[in-house]
């Protein structure tokens, strides 16, 4: 009798730790987002209905930064691009980042999960839209043309993540579930590497230290993401 073998499948999902080392700072590590902003004023969909200037204001300054020549990609981003290439179809992606990193790494088979700084979204009629610079209440929408409902396109605390019906397809099928420079704080996010073993699969964190859902991995890999993830993937 032939065994059946199970082909290769990998799901990776990465988080702030991955860009740090790109110079885009992390939320909760010391000197991090959350030390200088509070969620309930910039990260939720009620701060945004109060005061949608500073929210704005608060993602018009991420989205800037990301054209600051000196942000780009970092050896982790490039590896991960190399992975998915060598391994067609075998490599779903999973950021929680909103920045472009992967993006311009090159890996194509991405889920931004908490949405993206570059997309902007109409809260009247859905329509997602680029956004090159800097979005404001006064814009109006280029679909149905009212105003004062263009959100960034980023999932605040108490909205539901993008994409969750293929990411969870994705985790039930696969072989291999790696999590990069992620503190494990945050839900769903923080669940899927018990969906992974679940299924049966063979699990990885990498991560400076032992995050605090370090325990639930097969193996761990400590140190910063721009050497662990070359040495992990090539
Ligand atoms: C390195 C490194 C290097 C550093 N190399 N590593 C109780 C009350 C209320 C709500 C909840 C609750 N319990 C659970 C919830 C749900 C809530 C949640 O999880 N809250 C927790 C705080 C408890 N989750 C949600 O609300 C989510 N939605 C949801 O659950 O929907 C369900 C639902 C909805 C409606 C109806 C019914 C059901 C949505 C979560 C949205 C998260 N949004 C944010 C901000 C928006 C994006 C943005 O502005 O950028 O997303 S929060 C922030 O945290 C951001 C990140 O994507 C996310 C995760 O952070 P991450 O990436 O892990 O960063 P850090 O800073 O935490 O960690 C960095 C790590 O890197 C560290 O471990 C370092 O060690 C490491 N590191 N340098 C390698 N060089």
């Amino acid at each position: 009798m032939v065994a059946k073998i199970r082909k290769q499948q990998w799901v990776i999902l990465t988080g702030a730790g991955i860009s740090a080392e790109s110079g885009i700072g992390t939320f909760r590590d010391s000197g991090g987002l959350w030390e200088r902003h509070r969620i309930e004023d910039v990260a939720t969909p009620e701060a945004f209905l109060r005061a949608p200037s500073r929210v704005h204001d608060f993602y018009n300054a991420r989205r800037a930064q990301l054209d600051d020549p000196a942000i780009a990609p970092n050896a982790a981003h490039w590896a991960l691009a190399r992975l998915e290439a060598a391994l067609p179809d075998q490599v779903l992606l999973v950021t929680q980042n909103v920045d472009d990193l992967h993006e311009r790494a090159g890996s194509r088979n991405l889920i931004h999960m908490h949405g993206a700084l570059r997309s902007g979204l109409c809260r009247w009629c859905d329509h997602r839209f680029a956004v090159a610079d800097r979005l404001s209440v006064d814009h109006q929408c280029g679909a149905c043309q009212r105003s004062a409902g263009l959100r960034p396109d980023i999932v605040w605390f108490g909205e539901m993540p993008y994409e969750m019906d293929r990411i969870h397809a994705a985790l039930a099928r696969c072989t291999q579930f790696v999590s990069i420079g992620t503190s494990g704080h945050v839900y769903p996010a923080a669940g899927f590497v018990d969906v992974a073993r679940d299924a049966g699969a063979d699990t990885l964190e990498l991560n400076l230290e032992r995050s605090e859902i370090g325990n639930r991995f097969h193996h761990h890999i400590a140190g910063p993401a721009s050497k662990t993830v070359p040495a992990w993937v090539d």
